[in-house]
């Protein structure tokens, strides 16, 4: 902090003193000669790809020479990013030159976990897994393999291997993640908008950390409005985050307590009748219901739920009515929180439809994408098994071809509705992203076969019987992927060096296994017919050498507003209107407008434990890049000082946090940043993986304490839903 506050003034004054003179003078001199000699050789080539390290796909320029590159530089030519590549896309040269990355085939030796492994030739670990899943596939039927996996440009081939193995049991990272966000604001709206919060005046955040957890364009349009512009921005989250400090107004809210919050927003705004009316009546159903159920929500109701004062709870609300349309309530991204984060996060998008800010400038914008092309292939047959976690039957509004993890993972536990032995996993890491990691353990345990492709020794890798290794994305040519949005682009990656190490893109690998398996009519195309295919149509002169040469495609046509506000425009939603009160809900068993459900209150001595991003690290899979590593180099228990005191610990004394999942250890940092209710620790620690030195038994892992929870309408895990006990070691 007093590093980065240090004026450019006193930076020279303190540097240009005594010994630090000296040693800066004779650096400059050898930068000097080093400029001299540099003309001489040549400059470095500058290769456009795209940035793979997490979800948001910016744009970078690859320093390469000598076939070694020098330096990843972020590509200004990208609307959503701006010129931005954070500390990960930096770092993501290290996951080229890691030397703790795989290299080639392995073939387990030892029992499942040992870490006894041997190297294989591809041929042989083609075989070798294509051998096992032809035996389930003979005893137990195609749906007794699951397929698994996390987005990223080739996640499209594993999944169509999977379907064309005849599976139906495809199951995606969502669930863990945004299903119930997404589902919420499909169920209002019809689709999922973008937050045009570049021009929002007005911007209220409900636990989205995004200063932290990095989205584009949304953290650097927030940084363009509240930090340039000075938009307000109200934050609420029970600790005090980088996004917290940049807020107009934090409030450390009661965790669970939101739709409470939300609630009485609308009791507010609906009984001063400050909402868009015209709107309203033009592109909505459902407002005078919602009118008489939201009238008992009162402020001062909401403020013993929340622990947010009345008149702050009104005062915001009527600002929010005022600065609209330019007034958002962000839906945040991650919304794995609660047993009823749909209803909370449909409580939002009610909020906003009733503010007016739909398809406005500074409000909700639908998402546009430019259209890419695909390449055709042979289809396969649908699949003739019910999925096994009986999605239809148990959540009938989630989205059937993402599944839902906890419940799938239960009944594979229990064998129903029938016994699924053979597990394949791609670029994921169930073993860490799933809670109750005992149970996970379990999973892998039972099945007769796993085989896990990563680019590192994950935790699931390692538990794995074969790990197949993918090029880096540095090393690869991707497919094209059409990022929708305010700014719509079209992103791609080419290869900036050679494969370092026996590896191969994920496409080769899907057609190794095809070819045994059967299916290689599938599969029989290579990466540049479908890129061809996807690019062809894009309103520029040879589309693959334009992609080559830029990395990318921008929409001239953007920002686009008020492409829906027509009279006859139809909202894909039941009764074609915005629906406030939702029929379909109601048909499907639930709450057709949002009930509040206080959350349960963690019992004497207990704390509620939380989960959240720091900008540094990606999901729990970069805490061993040793770059990142230096700005972290272990996780730590967030612990408020009044609970510390009473239980005797300090910052740096190792603490025990237990749960009815588990028990893990690790140093307490005591923080006036987290409420005194709640606990918090950095995910990505505590590795099992003894491939991944930097983080293997460092610290802790949070999924050996969460427990299984999940949100009721959309099958989305409920991380927040954990108490736990702490004791000084
Ligand atoms: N640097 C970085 N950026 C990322 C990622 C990453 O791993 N690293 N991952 C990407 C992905 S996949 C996702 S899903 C997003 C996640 O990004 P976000 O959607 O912003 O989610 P989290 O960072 O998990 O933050 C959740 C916040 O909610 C707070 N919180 C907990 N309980 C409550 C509550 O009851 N009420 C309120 N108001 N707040 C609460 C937590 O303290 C935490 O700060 O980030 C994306 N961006
Ligand atoms: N305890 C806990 N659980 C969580 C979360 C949390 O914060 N805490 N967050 C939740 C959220 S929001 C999400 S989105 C999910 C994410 O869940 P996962 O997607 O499982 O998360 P990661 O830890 O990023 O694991 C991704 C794996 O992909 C590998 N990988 C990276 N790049 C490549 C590549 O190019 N090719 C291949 N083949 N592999 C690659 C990485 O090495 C890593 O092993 O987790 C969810 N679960
Ligand atoms: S936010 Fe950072 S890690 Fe994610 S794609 Fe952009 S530069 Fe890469
Ligand atoms: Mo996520």
């Amino acid at each position: 902090m007093e590093r980065t506050l240090m004026d450019r003034r006193t930076f020279v004054q303190v540097t240009a003193s005594g010994a630090a003179a000296a040693a800066l003078a004779s650096q400059l001199g050898c930068l000097k000669h080093f400029e001299k000699g540099r003309a001489a050789v040549p400059q470095p080539l500058q290769i456009p790809t795209t940035c793979g390290m997490c979800v948001n796909m910016c744009s970078v320029i690859a320093e390469v020479e000598g076939g070694v590159i020098h330096k990843l530089n972020p590509n200004p030519k990208n609307p959503k990013t701006r010129g931005m590549l954070c500390a990960r896309g930096n770092a993501g040269l290290k996951s080229v030159y890691d030397p703790d990355r795989l290299k080639q085939p392995l073939i387990r030796v030892g029992k499942r976990g040992e870490g006894k492994w041997r190297a294989a030739s591809w041929d042989e670990a083609f075989d070798y897994t294509s051998k096992k899943l032809l035996a389930i596939k003979e005893k137990y039927g195609p749906q007794g393999v699951l397929w698994s996996s996390t987005e990223g440009p080739q996640e499209h081939f594993f999944k169509n291997l999977g379907l064309a193995f005849g599976s139906p049991n495809i199951v995606r990272h969502p669930s863990l993640c945004l299903a119930s966000v997404n589902l919420a604001y499909s169920a209002t709206f019809g689709t999922v908008p973008a937050f045009d919060m570049l021009n929002a005046d007005y911007v209220i955040m409900s636990g989205a950390n995004r200063f932290e957890s990095i989205i584009t364009p949304d953290t650097m349009d927030l940084i363009g409005s509240v930090m340039l512009r000075k938009a307000r921005l109200v934050y609420l989250d029970p600790r005090f985050t980088v996004t917290a400090s940049k807020a107009d107004t934090w409030f450390p809210i009661r965790p669970g307590t939101d739709m409470a919050f939300i609630l009485a927003m609308l009791n507010v705004i609906i009984g001063e009748g400050r909402y868009d009316k015209d709107f309203v009546s033009a592109y909505t159903v459902g407002i005078d219901k919602l009118a008489d159920h939201v009238k008992k929500y009162t402020p001062d109701w909401a403020e013993k739920e929340t622990e947010i004062p009345a008149r702050e709870i009104v005062k915001i609300a009527r600002e929010f009515a005022d600065a609209a349309p330019r007034a958002l309530y962000y839906s945040g991204r991650r919304s794995s929180w609660y047993k009823n984060d749909f209803q909370m996060r449909r409580a939002q998008a009610i909020l906003n439809a009733i503010a007016g800010n739909w398809d406005r400038e500074g409000g909700m914008v639908p998402n546009a994408a430019i259209a890419l092309g695909e390449y055709l292939f042979m289809p396969w047959d649908d699949p003739a098994a019910e999925r096994v976690d009986q999605i239809e039957k148990n959540f009938p509004l989630a989205a059937v071809g993402d599944g839902t993890y906890l419940k799938l993972r239960e009944n594979v536990l229990a064998g129903q509705p029938y016994p699924v032995k053979g597990w394949m996993v791609y670029k994921q890491d169930p073993l860490s992203g799933l809670p109750d990691q005992g149970k996970t353990l379990s999973m892998l345990q039972q099945m007769d076969f796993v085989a896990v492709t990563d680019v590192q020794m994950s935790d699931t890798a390692w538990y794995a019987d074969v790990v197949f290794p993918e090029a880096t994305y540095l090393e690869r040519l991707d497919p094209a992927v059409g990022l929708a949005g305010i700014w719509p682009v079209v992103v791609f990656w080419q290869p900036v060096v050679k494969p370092l190490h026996d590896v191969k893109p994920n496409l080769e690998i899907v057609q190794g296994l095809a070819k045994r398996l059967g299916l290689n009519d599938y599969f029989d195309y290579t990466m540049e017919d479908w890129l061809k295919a996807q690019v062809q149509d894009l309103p520029v002169d040879a589309p693959m050498d334009y992609m080559k040469k830029n990395g990318l495609f921008v929409s001239k046509d953007a920002p686009k507003y008020g492409t829906t506000l027509t009279p006859d425009h139809r909202f894909i939603t039941k009764t074609g209107k915005i629906e406030i009160y939702s029929e379909r809900l109601q048909e499907s068993g639930y709450d057709p407008l949002p009930v509040y459900q206080p959350p349960a209150a963690p019992p004497p001595d207990k704390f509620r434990m939380i989960l959240g991003r720091r900008a540094y690290f990606t999901q729990a899979n970069t805490s061993n890049n040793p770059w990142l590593h230096e700005f972290a180099p272990t996780n730590h228990l967030w612990i408020n000082p009044q609970p510390a005191s009473r239980l005797g610990i300090s910052t740096g004394d190792q603490v025990e946090v237990s749960s009815t999942s588990g028990t893990v250890r690790l140093q307490a940092r005591v923080t006036e940043e987290i409420r005194p209710d709640c606990v918090f620790m950095l995910h990505g620690f505590g590795k099992h993986s003894r491939w991944q030195k930097l983080a293997y038994d460092n610290g802790a892992c949070d999924a050996q304490v969460l427990e299984t929870a999940w949100d009721q309408v959309s099958g989305n895990a409920a991380f927040h839903e954990t108490f736990v006990t702490i004791r000084k070691v």
